[in-house]
C-alpha cells in the first residue's frame, strides 16, 4: 500500500498530491468521489470526430501514437476527469495474438474467427509486445502530457470477453459457437482461455512498466453464463491475471468489471483478488454498499441512458448513487459506455452534480 497523505488543494506546494482517484483505489473515503467515464473518449465529441474521419481505420487511430493520445486528453480537456484512460480497444490483443482484425464502418469489429484448436494453434503470443509497441509509445506521450492531478488507466478484455469475439468473429447477441466449444471441448478452451490470460496479464504489466497508475479489466459478457461456466471462465481467468499481474506490480490498483455479474459479483470480488469492482448498470447501490465496499473500493454505476435522457432523472440518479455511495471508498463513473448520442451538456451537468457545484 502506498502512504495516502492528505490531499492538498490544486496548485498548493506543500507536499505531494495524491490523485484523488489512486486515493479511492487506496480505499479513501472522500468528500466528493473522483470521476471518470467508460468510454469518456469516443464518438459524442465532435474534436473526435473530427480526428476519426481524416484517419482510415480505427485500429489506425489505436496503433498512431499521436492521435491515440490527442483523442485521450480530448475529455479530460473538455470536462476535467480525475482520471483519463488509454485511447485503444480489448481487441488490439487478438490483433497482436496473429489473428486479423477490422473495424467496419457502422458494423463493428470483424475477426477472421477461430472455431477449434488447429485454428488456435496459429495464434502465438511470442511477438505480442512488438505488436503492440505503438500503444507503449502513446502511453509515454500520455504521461507527458496529462495534467499532474489527473491518473492514466491502462485496460485489456477480460478472457472470456475477448474469446467470444475472437470465436464469433465479432459482436454476438447469443455466443452460440463460444458456448458450443466451451461446453463440448472444455480442455481445447481451456487452451485458448489461458494463452488470453497469460498475454492479458503481460500485456496490462507492460502498459504499467510505460506509466498507467491503475488497470481494468473488461469482462462486458461475463453476465451470460451459467453458474460453473461463470466459475471456470470468468473467475478463475480473472484470478490468474490478478494472480501474474500483482507478482510483478503488487502496489498498482486493479479493477475488474464483471459487467452482468449480478448474484455472483461478492463471489467474484472474493476469489479473483481484484482491488477495486466496477458496477454495471443493474447493481442496487445500497446492497453494493453493505455487501461489497465493506470490503473493496467500488466505481459506477449510473445508467448511460439515463445520462442520455439528462433533466430530472439525472439529477435524481446522481443523487441516489452519491447517497448511498459516497461514505465509503468511491469512484464515480457509468455502469457501461457512454452513448454516442448524448449531449455534451448533459456531462457537464454530471461533472457540476458530483462536484457539488449545483
Ligand atoms: O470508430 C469508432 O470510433 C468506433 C467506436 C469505438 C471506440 C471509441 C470502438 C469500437 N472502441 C473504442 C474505444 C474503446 N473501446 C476504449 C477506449 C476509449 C475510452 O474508454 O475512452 C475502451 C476502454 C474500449 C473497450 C471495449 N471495446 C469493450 C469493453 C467495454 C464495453 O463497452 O463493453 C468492448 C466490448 C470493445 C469491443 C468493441 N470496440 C468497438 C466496438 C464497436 C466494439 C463492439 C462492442 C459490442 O460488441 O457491443
Amino acid at each position: 500500500m502506498i502512504k495516502i497523505q492528505s490531499i492538498f488543494p490544486r496548485g498548493s506546494n506543500v507536499t505531494k498530491t495524491v490523485k484523488p482517484f489512486l486515493a479511492a483505489l487506496h480505499g479513501e473515503t472522500q468528500a466528493r468521489p473522483p470521476i471518470w467515464l467508460m468510454r469518456q473518449a469516443g464518438r459524442y465529441l465532435e474534436e473526435y470526430r473530427e480526428v476519426r474521419k481524416n484517419v482510415s481505420g480505427f485500429l489506425e487511430l489505436c496503433y498512431t501514437p499521436e492521435l491515440a493520445c490527442e483523442v485521450t486528453l480530448q475529455p479530460i480537456r473538455r470536462f476535467g476527469f480525475d482520471a483519463a484512460i488509454m485511447f485503444s480497444d480489448i481487441l488490439v490483443l487478438p490483433d497482436a495474438l496473429g489473428q486479423e482484425v477490422t473495424f467496419v464502418e457502422g458494423e463493428g469489429p470483424k475477426l477472421a474467427p477461430i472455431r477449434n484448436g488447429s485454428d488456435l494453434s496459429k495464434l502465438s503470443a511470442d511477438w505480442i509486445h512488438q505488436r503492440l509497441e505503438p500503444v507503449y509509445e502513446a502511453i509515454t506521450l500520455m504521461k507527458q502530457r496529462l495534467p499532474d492531478q489527473t491518473a492514466l488507466i491502462g485496460f485489456a478484455g477480460a478472457p472470456w470477453t475477448v474469446a467470444t469475439y475472437m470465436i464469433e468473429g465479432g459482436s454476438s447477441k447469443d455466443f452460440a459457437n463460444t458456448k458450443a466449444w466451451a461446453f463440448q471441448n472444455p480442455n481445447s478452451f481451456q487452451d485458448l482461455i489461458n494463452l488470453v490470460a497469460d498475454a492479458t496479464a503481460d500485456y496490462l504489466c507492460a502498459q504499467v512498466d510505460q506509466g498507467v497508475e491503475a488497470v481494468q479489466l473488461f469482462d462486458s459478457w461475463a453476465g451470460v453464463l451459467p453458474e460453473d461456466a461463470f466459475a471456470r471462465w470468468v473467475i478463475e481467468p480473472t484470478k490468474r491475471i490478478v494472480d501474474r499481474f500483482k507478482q510483478r506490480h503488487p502496489d498498482i490498483p486493479f479493477i475488474g468489471f464483471p459487467r452482468g455479474a449480478g448474484i455472483n459479483y461478492p463471489a467474484y470480488v472474493e476469489a479473483t483478488g481484484v482491488t477495486a469492482v466496477g458496477l454495471d448498470t443493474t447493481v442496487p447501490t445500497k446492497w453494493a454498499a453493505e455487501t461489497l465496499q465493506k470490503k473493496l473500493p467500488v466505481q459506477g454505476n449510473l445508467d448511460p441512458q439515463v445520462l442520455l435522457a439528462g433533466g430530472d432523472m439525472l439529477d435524481q440518479s446522481v443523487g441516489r448513487i452519491l447517497e448511498n455511495l459516497q461514505d465509503g471508498p468511491f469512484i464515480f463513473n457509468l455502469g457501461h459506455g457512454i452513448i454516442k448520442e448524448t449531449p455534451v451538456s448533459h456531462v457537464e451537468r454530471l461533472m457540476n452534480l458530483v462536484r457539488g457545484r449545483v
